[in-house]
């Protein structure tokens, strides 16, 4: 049990549960004329036989009650027969229902298209995993949500910017000669939670990857992935044109330069004819972009959009961008400068937005441009791979970080403009919608750096199919599929997952504080770090304590962040008192002695909140020290393992955190509060030259 099998392992049930699902699975009508037929055969025979011992037979027509028969009106006269009524199924969507056919029980999963049916096709298997009853089944599922997409941010030299889990699984070098197994693997993993793209390679992106060179190799990846429903998208530098072409600009108005990109989308269409397009990271922590020729965002996504349109091509533009130019508060300038661009960009383009206006913190406050633009079909970005939540080893299920922006109210058109129904397109009529979620995924066996970091891979997928789910119903699901479903190991799993994000927001950056990670890699706390190139890559710019007070100060009196809100949320945290508490520090400057909602002092529930921190870390450790009979020995210890260190993390965390703040403050700590276990300058001399994935 070494994790590779993820969420699918199809593990043989108890007898008594296998002889039930077995009546209802005597024998199996799917067809295989074309390669996702066949994957989905593949899988009910994999999932099938593993669950309950041994594949049901297949077969041509139905002769026995418990007959599974899967398939698209068009591929199975049997389905066709049925006249069910597929028509708003669209291509992913999908129906399961128990009916007669020839005088049999018998299950039917259907689909307009191909990809529809292997969709149902998981689904069906996860009632089974999950230990549901699919004796009376009647569902019907399609995505909210058009473009459900994981990003990698993986080099060509095999280094994943920001992963925590090995090297890049695209074997560049072998490619595309050798297609390991692990794509195959990979995909399936992906398709079975709805995800329908795949960006391959590094926001921060290499000019090579569009020579021939690469695009046979991405034509490779492409075909690997294509049976199980999976666009292939890259990654582009704005550049390019200069860097391969030989052009001496690459402003978007230039003739030369659209035709360039003309001519490259019709060149890599050649290799890969379903294309899904381009992501860019343009004038953003360094990327070259249209501005660097005087011209905009939309100008830059047009000539791109242009260049894919002919071809159904389409293009993810970025919105996480900060410049010199506006220093006073980073946290607005996305809305800055793409609010005016709102109507400007072509049909085929969608921007990306960070779910905060910051960076991928523990916690931030959703970003005000969800909303905020109307006439553009925003497409969230989440981040999987926990850059700022302790990396692969603390286990921070991110299921409730994602339900909370996505059920975030915006305000904008009244109460209920959840930021899900701006990108599920329901609040602003957008025709596309997307989600992004950044890989945490790479060479390890267990593929994302352990085992509970898988669960977040997954709730992803699930939200980007239905961002309505609840993050408890998913860890569940989760927890049974990858672990057990023994009751007494679900619930205190799935409890301890729940409150273990809310564990690293308080031993880490509670109250609405962020970005106190250590310089440039973002590992342990450096609250007190303040050199560097840029103010806004320092803890001390966020947190701007001093003997007075703590948090920045983003009110109408400060940097004026939330007037960026619609009206009613900018009135509520523009007032300290108003500001749900778990951001307070996030919008307002407040003297030390500010009295919280408990009567206690601000100073007082910051050391309370970094000690609750580690206490819950202790809890975790003790809800999974009780857990060791119900599963594996491989797979429990190593989860225990990493407890252990998330505990000693997190540890050093509130010690350095509040011996630092106590230096500033100049405040005893308040009764009843170990003090840290050293002194600051300790926690100061600690360096780590050689963190991964920076
Ligand atoms: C930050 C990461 C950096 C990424 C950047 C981005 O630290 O490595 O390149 O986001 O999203 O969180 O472009």
């Amino acid at each position: 049990e070494d994790g590779y099998d993820l969420w699918l392992r199809y593990r043989p049930l108890g007898s008594a549960q296998a002889e039930t699902y077995r009546q209802h699975a005597s024998q199996l009508i799917v067809g295989a004329a074309t390669p996702t037929q066949t994957v989905t055969r593949q899988e009910l025979l994999r999932g099938l036989g593993g669950l309950l011992g041994h594949a049901p037979p297949l077969s041509d027509s139905v002769s026995s009650d418990g007959a599974i028969v899967a398939g698209t009106p068009a591929s199975s006269p049997l389905i066709a027969q049925l006249r069910l009524s597929t028509k708003d199924l669209g291509r992913d969507g999908y129906l399961i229902r128990s009916v007669i056919v020839a005088g049999h029980a018998t299950t039917v999963i259907v689909g307009n298209d191909d990809v529809g049916v292997m969709y149902g096709a998981f689904h069906f298997l996860r009632l089974l995993q999950t230990a549901q009853s699919i004796a009376h089944l009647d569902l019907r599922e399609t995505p909210r949500i058009k473009l459900r997409v994981l990003d990698h941010w993986d080099n060509l030299d095999g280094h994943v910017e920001r992963g925590y889990a090995g090297n890049s699984i695209w074997d560049w070098q072998k490619l595309p000669d050798w297609l390991d197994p692990r794509y195959a693997d990979y995909a399936r993993a992906n398709a079975s939670i709805g995800i329908n793209g795949s960006v391959l390679n590094n926001v921060n992106a290499n000019a090579q990857i569009l020579t021939p060179l690469y695009l046979e190799k991405v034509k490779a990846l492409a075909g690997v992935l294509r049976p199980y429903g999976i666009r292939v998208f890259l990654s582009v530098r704005f550049s390019s044109p200069i860097e391969l072409g030989g052009l001496k600009t690459a402003d978007p108005l230039d003739p030369q330069v659209q035709r360039w990109w003309r001519a490259k989308a019709d060149e890599i269409y050649q290799y890969v004819p379903d294309f899904g397009g381009f992501l860019v990271k343009a004038n953003s922590e360094g990327q070259p972009g249209p501005q660097d020729y005087g011209r905009n965002h939309a100008d830059g996504a047009n000539m791109l959009a242009d260049a894919l349109a002919p071809h159904g091509g389409i293009v993810i533009w970025r919105a996480f961008v900060y410049s010199h130019e506006q220093p006073d508060d980073r946290a607005k300038q996305a809305y800055t400068e793409f609010k005016p661009l709102d109507g400007r960009f072509r049909a085929n383009v969608l921007l990306q937005v960070k779910n905060g206006p910051i960076d991928f913190q523990p916690r931030e406050p959703f970003s005000p441009l969800f909303g905020a633009m109307p006439k553009t079909p925003l497409m969230m970005e989440f981040q999987i791979t926990k850059e700022y939540l302790g990396f692969a080893t603390h286990l921070a299920y991110l299921g409730p970080l994602f339900e909370e922006t996505l059920r975030a109210d915006t305000m904008v058109q009244g109460k209920g403009s959840t930021v899900a129904r701006v990108i599920d397109g329901s609040l602003h009529g957008y025709a596309l919608t997307g989600m992004a979620g950044v890989a945490n995924i790479g060479t390890d066996r267990n593929w994302a750096g352990s085992d509970f970091n898988q669960a977040n891979w997954f709730a992803f997928g699930r939200l980007a199919w239905n961002p309505s789910l609840s993050s408890r119903a998913i860890a569940e699901e989760w927890v049974r599929m990858t672990f057990s479903n023994d009751e007494a190991f679900v619930k205190p799993v799935v409890d301890m997952m729940m409150g273990s994000r809310e564990a690293v927001v308080d031993y880490m950056t509670p109250l609405g504080l962020h970005h106190l990670m250590g310089n440039g890699h973002h590992y342990g706390p450096q609250p007190w770090y303040d050199g560097g190139p840029r103010a806004d890559w320092t803890p001390v710019y966020y947190h701007r304590a001093d003997s007075h007070g703590i948090g920045f100060d983003r009110d109408s009196s400060g940097s004026n962040a939330v007037a960026q809100y619609a009206a009613p949320l900018a009135a509520q945290f523009n007032d300290a008192a108003q500001t749900p508490e778990q951001d307070l520090l996030w919008f307002h400057h407040l003297p030390w002695d500010y009295r919280m909602r408990s009567g206690q002092t601000l100073w007082y529930e910051l050391v309370a909140h970094y000690t609750r921190g580690v206490d819950e870390v202790k809890q975790m450790r003790e809800t999974w020290r009780g857990l060791d009979s119900h599963i594996d020995a491989e797979r429990y210890q190593q989860v225990a393992a990493f407890l252990a260190i998330q505990e000693k993390e997190a540890q050093w965390w509130r010690d350095a955190s509040i011996a630092y703040f106590q230096s500033v403050s100049g405040l005893p700590l308040p009764p009843g509060f170990a003090p840290p276990q050293h002194p600051l300058a300790y926690y100061q001399s600690l360096s780590f030259p050689y963190v991964p994935g920076h």
